[in-house]
């Protein structure tokens, strides 16, 4: 049983050589990207085994991603390789300063890993985890994907403790489909990741309160706000001060950070609350481990920076209230 499964669809990515709009932008940087595998390998970075499960082309571009993903340390040897698909990949411009407003263009419908499904893959290696780490952006790939998700969130008796980002990825969700499933997939979860403006924007939920109200079940719902901070509401708060009166909810303000691009930021906390869930650290301390591995990612151009070293995140995330804000 490893520690972490992150089950999910990774890409090349191309970055642009320089700002501005994708019809001007002259040449690209590979990079890798994919957001359940941004988090297996900041968790193996971290010191966690980590497992990724996928699929990928029998191409250069799937060579790339299993070589450099592996190199992580991360335990790649459930990839399959699909001869009739390609790898999906996707170009992105680089994000305004302000409102990191940015353009992304996928060509990954038909991929491989669109192609995964319940007999597809190694339903027991998926499930040979502490934590299985999922995200609203499968269901979106395909009927198939969709079915994968809804087999690996109902009840089991090998399941993991499921973690969900709910990533919701507009462009993705050609049929509209896109906030009733991502509804229904997280209700199904332990722990829930979710951004408050995609609460917004996909349920017309405002503030964290209300996204709590839409989720009781999960054990833990993070909503984050962005550059102001995540508050995690849990069924009970390990005894440590609470910021509401009903004693669950718990909130930890985000480093002020110059951020170069936000991509990746939201996997890297999760990530980072991840690791120190695995470590039975409290609620506290998770938002606090989510924000300082965000923070390293949000410094960084593309999606995946190392995470600060344990025994450094512990020393921050110990530091007293008055340095936290
Ligand atoms: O979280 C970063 C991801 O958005 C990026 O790596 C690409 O997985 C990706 C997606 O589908 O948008």
């Amino acid at each position: 049983v490893v520690d972490v499964v992150a089950l999910g669809e990774s890409m090349v990515t191309f970055l642009p050589s320089r700002p501005g709009p994708l019809a001007d932008v002259p040449s690209f940087d590979r990079g890798i990207g994919g957001a359940e595998s941004n988090v297996a390998c900041v968790l193996a970075a971290a010191g966690h085994s980590a497992r990724w499960i996928s699929r990928v082309g029998d191409d250069g571009f799937g060579d790339h991603l299993v070589e450099t993903i592996g190199g992580y340390g991360v335990d790649v040897s459930h990839v399959r390789r699909d001869p009739a698909r390609p790898t999906g990949i996707y170009f992105r411009t680089a994000g305004d300063r302000s409102t990191d407003a940015h353009e992304v263009a996928y060509y990954r419908a038909g991929s491989a890993a669109s192609a995964m499904s319940p007999s597809g893959v190694d339903l027991d290696a998926v499930r040979a985890a502490r934590v299985l780490h999922l995200s609203g952006i499968t269901p979106a790939l395909s009927a198939d994907c969709l079915d994968l998700m809804r087999v690996l969130t109902a009840p089991h008796p090998d399941r993991p403790l499921i973690s969900f980002d709910v990533n919701h990825r507009p462009a993705l969700w050609r049929d509209g489909h896109g906030p009733e499933v991502l509804l229904e997939l997280a209700r199904g979860a332990d722990i829930v990741f979710v951004g408050d403006d995609e609460a917004r924007q996909a349920w017309g939920l405002h503030g964290a309160r209300a996204v709590r109200d839409a989720l009781p079940e999960p054990e833990i719902v993070v909503v984050k706000q962005g550059k102001g901070g995540a508050v995690a509401f849990g069924k009970d708060t390990d005894g440590l001060p609470c910021d509401d009166a009903d004693g669950t909810a718990t909130f930890v303000r985000a480093l002020d950070v110059a951020v170069v691009a936000a991509v990746g930021a939201g996997d890297a906390f999760a990530a980072g609350f991840l690791s120190a869930t695995l470590r039975d650290l409290p609620v506290r301390d998770r938002l606090r481990h989510g924000h300082l591995t965000a923070a390293a990612a949000l410094t960084v151009p593309g999606d995946l920076a190392p995470p600060p070293a344990r025994a450094h995140a512990d020393r921050l995330a110990a530091l007293d209230d008055t340095a936290w804000g």
